[in-house]
């Protein structure tokens, strides 16, 4: 497509589509003319790849998840099919500023974290690699909230992401499901039959998403509720119009927030509301899919893999059970094993708080159908493999991870870290029964939109060096290898973070009237804010830092700034405080004239996937420093690896298999193993030890408890001082020696500017395996057991 037939689609589109005449458009206007020029051209290889799976008879992947944590769309779509060139020149020609254009789209942000985005990077993936495939979940009107501080707190405010329309979905009315709540189960014939005693619909959106060069797309479908019956005529006509709108208003809830936190089970009758709404209605469309293809219900494998993104979805096995028991007729030994031949389930956290529980109370009362299939599925496990002891229900709740895995064919982790973890600690009865069950997938990103779009710079210069074709095969960036001890493309490479610096720090100086050194280290820490991820760990050592610069102001120190991203769960205060304290540290040192700009805090509010897309390109080093055994993999390690951000790091998640592939010279390792954790938790006193030891802690922890950075209130910070001292779970005392020497080894090699330019350089070369191309292969080899459809080099499949 040339510049000349884009800038005339997108006349079109806001003429006719939007009826808005250009003389009087804003830059929303052309934004969404502009999407609707690029959405055109999705289209059709969308029809292809649907029409090629049905001529095909294709297996298909079926992905659930509570949540995706998409972004913006425009951009990606413009780059995945290669139309980047002409959309710039497009704009221009209109006189428009292309990066406005691209930066009005609000960020799809259904989903916290990690969780979400991984979902989001494989269905990147699986169009990419033309595996047919589905994602299904929630159409949230509100998204993650938006996070501003005032006096440096968080504020958390609604998000309105749907507030104007949303160029990329397709509005299904005719694919709604009726899903049921409450009510009460018959016996007849010796047949269960539920009545629902309160019903909502569950309405179809459907955004396509285009895989590389456009040559697949697959369907994200996300379901939104709606009343069964819109208004009450009769309450509205006797003048109670509140009520006339309830039914509306009541099946709305459903779908109108995500829960904004990853790691707690919300607990709230809502949230399993949502789970069962979403599964239902997913399970219902892959059924009818399936069926309006085959006849035998009991090929249902054979055609289908259903992956659960943790337990969200894990209601989604009982009711594919139901319906085969209760509506398909099968008998019950056969539906359950026909649901744990089709059924997978990845798990991505060992946090106890985080593993789903249901009170039997509730599930008996929401589901009561569910509840009673419930029991019999864990008889059926205890009955088929003896293992008498286990049991999906204990002390009046249903543990999801344990039903997930029961009706599972395969279970896996996300590293191999926290894969060896799930059959050691949680699910170790399990493993045991089920030996070859539980199997690792590490996790990936998707090189398109955490290179190619995100790094202009870096990715032009990958192409130069290496040629293209690295963009969906990115082990080949490992050609860049020997080019690290070439001094040209070092400086090349080195200027192209340095530009990507410059216009950070002219962003930083735009929105948050900090002046930063673009010739500092930039020094980036951006994830939730959770205890375990140890945001507290690196704001004591800016403190150290802080305090030892005070000092000996004479000294040669190496500049840094540190910037930090991220929210807080609205419920969790002590990951609040820990924000307060990052941005009251800020506005001490930022400002203060013995320091300089050799050390500044930069915490820009309301983190999300686009603030990701601008801090990553621009990070000198990347903070990776939980608590080892923590975190199940992360993500945004791999990302600043691939980008030529050497880490620092723990030996957690996959980090351990960032250092394997990177080197171990070309990433900074320290702190206890999980091992190691694990048994110094054991130890009186670690943390009072710990500070005896170390006179740079003990002198951070005072400045809290002296409300250095709370004048006025010193008590501000004193229960996160006595969490450091007396209940430091998370073994920030005990690694804090150990990360603080490690950050001046960081100093040294940064001073040796080409010996640090190598060491990035080599990051970026040796993380190809991170693609989340590979982990889908991989996925596609050993769980779903499908391969890619065969199309055509370059262009579309072909609508046969
Ligand atoms: C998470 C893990 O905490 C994170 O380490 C992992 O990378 C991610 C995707 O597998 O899943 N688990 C939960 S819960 N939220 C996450 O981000």
């Amino acid at each position: 497509m040339t510049r000349d037939e884009l800038k005339a689609e997108m006349l079109r589109h806001l003429q006719y589509s939007f009826g808005k005449d250009p003389a009087h458009a804003q830059v929303r206007d052309w934004r969404m003319a502009l999407s609707m020029a690029v959405r055109d051209r999705i289209v059709e290889p969308w029809f292809a790849a649907t029409r090629a799976t049905y001529s095909g008879q294709h297996k298909r992947v079926y992905y659930l998840s509570l949540e995706f944590l998409i972004g913006r769309l425009l951009e990606d779509a413009i780059v995945n099919l290669g139309l980047g060139q002409a959309a710039r020149e497009a704009c221009a020609a209109l006189d428009l500023d292309f990066e406005a254009v691209m930066t009005d789209e609000p960020d799809a942000a259904l989903g916290n974290g990690g969780l979400g985005r991984l979902a989001a990077c494989f269905l990147d993936s699986l169009s990419t690699l033309s595996i047919p495939a589905h994602g299904y979940g929630i159409r949230y009107e509100h998204g993650l909230f938006k996070q501003s501080f005032h006096e440096g707190r968080q504020v958390e405010q609604a998000e309105d992401w749907l507030n104007q329309p949303h160029a990329w979905e397709f509005e299904r009315a005719e694919s709604s499901y009726e899903i049921g709540f409450w009510g009460e189960v018959e016996e007849k014939d010796g047949r269960a039959i539920w009545h629902p005693g309160d019903a909502v619909l569950a309405r179809a959106y459907d955004t396509p998403v285009i895989g590389w060069q456009g040559r697949w797309a697959n369907t994200l479908r996300l379901w939104g509720a709606k009343p069964t019956k819109l208004f009450d005529l009769a309450r509205f006509n006797t003048g109670d119009f509140t009520a006339a709108a309830q039914p509306e208003e009541a099946a709305r809830t459903i779908s109108r927030v995500l829960y904004p936190d990853d790691t707690t089970d919300a607990g709230r009758e809502l949230r399993l509301k949502q789970e069962y709404f979403f599964a239902a209605a997913s399970i219902r469309d892959i059924l009818r899919r399936y069926t309006s293809e085959y006849d035998d219900i009991r090929r249902l494998p054979h055609k289908v893999a259903i992956q659960l993104n943790d337990t969200h979805p894990a209601i989604a096995g009982p009711e594919l059970v139901r319906i085969l028991h209760d509506e398909h007729g099968l008998a019950f030994d056969e539906a359950v094993q026909i649901a744990s031949a089709t059924l997978n389930y990845t798990n991505h956290t060992l946090l106890p708080e985080a593993l789903e529980r249901w009170s039997e109370g509730l599930m008996r009362h929401l589901l009561p159908r569910h509840m009673r299939l419930i029991e019999q599925i864990d008889d059926w496990h205890a009955r088929t493999t003896k293992g008498r002891t286990l049991s999906a229900i204990d002390q009046g709740s249903v543990k999801m991870g344990e039903l997930s895995f029961m009706l599972a064919n395969r279970v896996n982790g996300v590293s191999a870290l926290h894969t060896g973890l799930m059959k050691k600690t949680v699910f170790a009865e399990l493993d045991r029964l089920h030996p070859d069950r539980i199997v690792n997938q590490t996790n990936g990103v998707t090189p398109r939109r955490w290179l190619l779009a995100c790094n202009p710079g870096l990715s032009g210069l990958v192409t130069e060096t290496i040629g293209t074709g690295w963009e969906d095969d990115l082990e080949r960036l490992g050609q860049l290898d020997p080019h690290v001890s070439d001094a040209g493309f070092r400086a090349r490479f080195a200027a192209v973070k340095r530009a990507n610096k410059a216009h950070l720090s002219d962003w930083i100086g735009r929105e948050m009237g900090i002046s930063v050194d673009p010739d500092a280290m930039f020094d980036v820490q951006i994830k939730r804010i959770h205890e375990y991820k140890r945001q507290l760990m690196n704001v004591l050592d800016v403190i150290a830092t802080w305090h030892a610069m005070r000092g000996e102001p004479g000294l040669d120190w190496v500049p840094r700034v540190k910037i930090f991203g991220g929210k807080a769960a609205p419920g969790y205060q002590t990951a609040k405080e820990i924000i307060r304290l990052i941005n009251d540290v800020a506005t001490v040192v930022n400002s203060d004239p013995a320091i300089g700009d050799r050390l500044k805090v930069v915490y820009p509010p309301n983190y999300n996937v686009s603030m990701a897309e601008r801090l990553i390109p621009a990070a000198d080093l990347s903070e990776q420093i939980s608590t080892a055994g923590k975190e199940a993999s992360g993500t945004g390690n791999m990302k600043f690896a691939l980008n030529g951000a050497p880490t620092i790091g723990t030996l957690d998640g996959a980090n351990v298999e960032i250092r394997e592939r990177v080197g171990a010279g070309n990433f900074f390792l320290f702190g206890l193993t999980a091992e190691e954790a694990m048994a110094r938790r054991e130890v009186p006193d670690h943390a009072g030890r710990a500070i005896a030891a170390s006179p740079e802690l003990a002198q951070a922890i005072a400045h809290l408890e002296r409300g250095t950075f709370s004048p006025g209130e010193p008590d501000r910070y004193r229960h996160l001082a006595q969490i450091l001292r007396h209940h430091d779970y998370f073994l920030v005392c005990s690694d804090f020696a150990a990360y603080h020497a490690k950050q001046r080894a960081v100093d040294a090699v940064f001073r040796d500017r080409d010996a640090w330019v190598a060491m990035a350089a080599r990051n970026t070369a040796r993380s190809g395996w991170f693609s989340s191309d590979r982990t889908i292969r991989s996925y596609a080899a050993e769980i779903w057991d499908v391969t890619p459809v065969e199309v055509g080099p370059g262009a579309c499949v072909l609508a046969s």
